[in-house]
């Protein structure tokens, strides 16, 4: 079997469900890693004074990992800059927020040169490569620049734009040209990647057949590969003691309320601002409901050093003040409002207490808090998934309560609807829903990459797309 080698921004080593939080691609990456006899590369998190390319190696429960430090400059222009500050409020639509410079685009050029520098000793011919994220585009055409022939794999975790809006990126067509060094590109929903066809075939000339689209003398597969989660280990979570016990304290503190969760990243693409906006219609068109119910809503921060989020955290606090002050009574409090991780498991009984999963992205790659959600129910006695329309999620779970997360009034109105809804209609939405969480599971998704990835033939010529 061939050796799996993996490259993403960030490498979270294993850490075994009991302890801290780890993102989604981090969870769904190590159990990969930990089938075949692979490698995990990537950014240390550190900085260091001057570049040297120097790895270091770590094995953690079954998974080999090897980073490098980066300079505060490349962190500056790269991380926080072209990467969180321009590619990422793009890819999510929001060019209204998405900051154009050509010093972040340098130097998200020059550190994507560096992964490539470091990691190209590391490659066997036969290691199939699979680079993942929006940290990397270019690394694929920089690996072949350096000679690579290995089949090399490109996942993106987060929506492709409409053209129209990724018009609007001064490089966009050198960096979508990039792309095609690359022999199998990855989406989560055909819509993004029908986003995607429509950008290489009307602003770059590109020309499509099935699954295969053909650019200059590069032909790439491009697929939809929706990501999924570990559904028995989390399903097994949630019965755990820990999850018991948490379970039992978010029962005991919610004396006889409905919980209604939900559990973001603290980012301005999850919608929290409009989900309490909804939330508060909700609270003022049905005061019959007013103390039956509470929110809790667990937003650990993110990407602390760019300004927007900064502003969110400070617009969000204002906005669970607000709320508060004008509902909470002696005995309740509609909004518990906390930043901090917590563990799987934890979350895991979270999730199972809680009557109302509230997953209300404006837009999202994916989404796998719906889907953990969803398999930590109880069956017999389900909650109800109030889910974005544009989550990438919502493909898939066409059974939740699908919301415009942009509008107060349905997600007020998808609140009542789950509040009131019969247990054999729960039972009923859930289990197809739980059905698609178990069949596409996160060994689904890696062997839907990995095998289409396989099934290329190895290229002799090892030329880049830069000289195609
Ligand atoms: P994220 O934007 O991070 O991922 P998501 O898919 O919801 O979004 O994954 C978040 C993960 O972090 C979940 O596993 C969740 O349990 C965990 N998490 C969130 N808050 C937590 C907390 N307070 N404590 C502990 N754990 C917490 C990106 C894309 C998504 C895509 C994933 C995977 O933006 O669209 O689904 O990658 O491809």
């Amino acid at each position: 079997m061939s050796r799996l080698i993996v490259i993403s921004n960030r490498v979270s080593a294993p850490q075994g469900s009991q302890s801290g939080a780890q993102g989604g691609l981090a969870v769904a990456l190590s159990a990969a890693l930990r089938e075949h006899r692979g490698l995990w590369f990537g950014w240390s998190g550190e900085v260091t004074d001057q570049f040297s390319g120097h790895i270091n190696f770590q094995r953690a429960h079954g998974v080999t990992t090897a980073t490098m430090d980066l300079e505060e400059q490349d962190v500056d222009e790269y991380y926080n800059g072209y990467a969180n500050r321009t590619l990422w409020p793009l890819f999510h639509y929001r060019i209204d927020l998405a900051e154009y410079e050509r010093g972040f685009a340098g130097g998200y050029q020059r550190v994507n040169e560096r992964f490539a520098d470091t990691v190209r000793p590391l490659l066997e011919p036969d290691d199939i490569v699979w680079i993942q994220d929006y940290h990397l585009l270019p690394l694929g055409d920089e690996l072949r620049k350096r000679r690579c022939i290995n089949r090399i794999g490109f996942f993106l975790h987060i929506p492709w734009p409409p053209r129209r809006l990724l018009s609007t990126l001064p490089e966009a067509v050198d960096l979508v040209t990039t792309m095609f060094a690359y022999d199998v590109v990855g989406f989560h929903t055909e819509e993004w990647l029908e986003s995607f066809r429509d950008f290489v075939v009307h602003e770059m000339g590109a020309v499509c057949d099935g699954d295969h689209i053909r650019f200059g003398d590069r032909t790439i597969r491009a697929i939809a590969c929706p990501i999924g989660i570990d559904a028995e280990e989390f399903a097994a979570l949630a019965c755990t003691p820990r999850a018991r016990l948490t379970y039992r304290r978010m029962r005991d503190s919610s004396v006889g309320r409905d919980l209604i969760v939900g559990v973001d990243r603290l980012d301005y693409s999850k919608g929290l601002e409009e989900r309490f906006l909804g939330y508060e219609r909700f609270l003022n068109e049905h005061p019959e409901e007013r103390k039956e119910v509470f929110l809790l809503q667990i937003a650990p921060p993110s990407r602390g050093s760019v300004d927007t989020y900064k502003k969110i955290r400070t617009t969000l606090e204002g906005l669970a003040g607000r709320i508060n002050g004008a509902f909470a009574d002696l005995d309740w409090v509609p909004i518990r409002y906390v930043n901090q991780g917590y563990a799987r498991d934890e979350l895991a009984g979270v999730y199972r207490a809680a009557r109302i999963g509230l997953v209300t992205p404006l837009r999202d790659g994916m989404n796998l808090v719906a889907k953990e959600y969803v398999a930590a129910q109880d069956p017999e006695d389900p909650g109800v998934l109030i889910l974005s329309r544009f989550a990438g999620a919502s493909a898939q779970l066409p059974e939740a309560l699908l919301v415009n997360p942009y509008s107060p009034e349905e997600i007020a109105d998808a609140i009542v609807t789950a509040l009131r809804m019969p247990r054999a209609e729960r039972i009923d939405r859930w289990r197809s829903m739980m059905d698609n969480v178990q069949r596409e599971d996160v060994v689904w998704w890696r062997r839907r990459f990995t095998d289409t990835l396989m099934e290329i033939d190895q290229p002799e010529d090892a030329g880049s797309t830069a000289a195609a």
